[in-house]
């Protein structure tokens, strides 16, 4: 069996599951969102992460089957927690894959899974990479465009890691970066690192940008971080991605 056959097979038998970790907003101090994370409960050999099986998935054309569920779960799954009173205005984060750009049903799908789960576009934080807008982006452009004036928010994951031009970024509507994780745990032993986040938070201040750091595990890092006026945080120290039911927990805790 080959790894695309085993994926149609885990589609039909539900062995796909989103986690979702907290971001959070230092200065109020609340959750702010929270990104959804794409697990594979397999059989035998436990639990996969997307990096895994992603790549294999984005060559034959079934990612659009798994990102159009992603979507929609990930929707579905928000509007349930705020019917039962959680989360304010929190965002969900959904990765987008860049070959989802290329297919014509794109836009009419995001607001399909929007309209049929009831999910304010507010609250919905589509995650592109500069790999989407590589290669066309003028497409990505007009479409960020339409779906940022229906309300829905966008950010660029792993900034500063693609091949991707600032002249390109300029034109996007997208008005929040993530700064990679990589940059993240190397910086306080790595100066060029150093110095390449605060660039990056800087760029993000001079244009208006939020900024919020990835793969935040020690205090040392937020408090680096924070100095350099940076207050969106998504790590470790502030919560692992997690299942529904754990969450729910700590959400009807209060916490
Ligand atoms: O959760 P983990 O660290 O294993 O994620 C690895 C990578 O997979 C991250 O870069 C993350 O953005 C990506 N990822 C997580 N969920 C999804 C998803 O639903 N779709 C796509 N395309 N990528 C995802
Ligand atoms: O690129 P993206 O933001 O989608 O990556 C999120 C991935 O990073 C998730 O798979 C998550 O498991 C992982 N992750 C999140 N926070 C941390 C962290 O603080 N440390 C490490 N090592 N990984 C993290
Ligand atoms: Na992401």
């Amino acid at each position: 069996v080959t790894l695309i056959e085993e994926m149609h097979e885990a589609f039909a038998e539900a062995q796909f599951e989103l986690y979702y970790q907290p971001q959070i907003d230092t200065r109020t101090p609340r959750l702010v969102g929270l990104e959804a994370l794409l697990r594979w409960n397999h059989p035998t050999r436990g639990l996969l992460s997307p990096g895994s099986f992603i790549p294999v998935a984005e060559t034959s054309g079934f990612v659009l089957e798994i990102e159009a569920w992603v979507l929609r779960q990930a929707c579905q799954q928000m509007s349930a927690w705020r019917a039962q009173g959680f989360l304010g205005s929190a965002t969900v984060g959904v990765n987008l894959s860049p070959l989802q750009f290329k297919t014509a049903e794109f836009e009419a799908n995001i607001l399909a899974a929007l309209s049929d789960t009831g999910l304010p576009p507010r609250c919905l934080e589509l995650e592109i990479t500069e790999r989407s807008v590589a290669g066309r982006p003028e497409t990505v452009a007009r479409l960020v465009e339409r779906l940022t004036a229906k309300g829905i928010g966008f950010s660029i994951d792993d900034f500063g890691t693609g091949y991707s031009s600032l002249q390109y970024l300029k034109k996007l509507a997208v008005k929040k970066i993530k700064v990679a994780q990589g940059f993240v745990s190397d910086m306080m032993a790595d100066p060029g690192d150093a110095s390449i986040v605060r660039a990056i938070i800087s760029l993000g201040q001079e244009l208006g940008y939020q900024v919020i750091a990835e793969g935040v595990e020690s205090e040392e890092q937020r408090d680096f971080l924070q100095d350099k006026g940076c207050f969106l945080f998504q790590g470790f120290l502030f919560g692992k991605p997690q299942p529904v039911s754990a969450l729910t927990e700590q959400f009807r805790k209060g916490g």
